[in-house]
């Protein structure tokens, strides 16, 4: 009787720790994303179209930016693309974000409506 406990016991043991790696493997499937959001200089639709274009370099699964609130918010893969990278892009078109300015150049080339300094 007691050897049947303890076989019972044994099977209970096996059995959890099967299901525990089990759950182990889906999360190392898992694909990571983390959400951000960043201010980013600009005025109109037009920006917006422009911003969010910019934004979706390879990583980023999610860019939307607000007209109204300034803030762009970014859903991407961090093991793909880092912050820094896409507020690179998005100054490179014209639109400064807190850690990248657009150069004069870049500025320059926006349509009379889209000047935001
Ligand atoms: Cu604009």
């Amino acid at each position: 009787m007691k050897t049947l406990k303890l076989f019972l016991v044994a099977l209970i043991a096996i059995t959890v720790s099967a299901t525990t790696s089990a759950q182990v493997t889906d999360h190392s499937k898992m694909v990571m994303t983390k959400t951000e959001t960043i201010k980013v200089a600009g005025k109109c639709e037009m920006c917006k179209a422009r911003i969010e274009k910019a934004a979706k370099v390879d990583g980023v699964t999610k860019a939307v930016w607000s007209d109204k609130t300034k803030l762009l918010t970014l859903v991407y893969n961090p093991m793909k693309v880092k912050s820094d990278d896409i507020q690179k892009q998005i100054a490179a078109v014209g639109h400064d974000t807190p850690k990248y300015k657009a150069t004069d150049k870049a500025y320059n080339a926006l349509p009379g409506c889209c000047k935001y300094r």
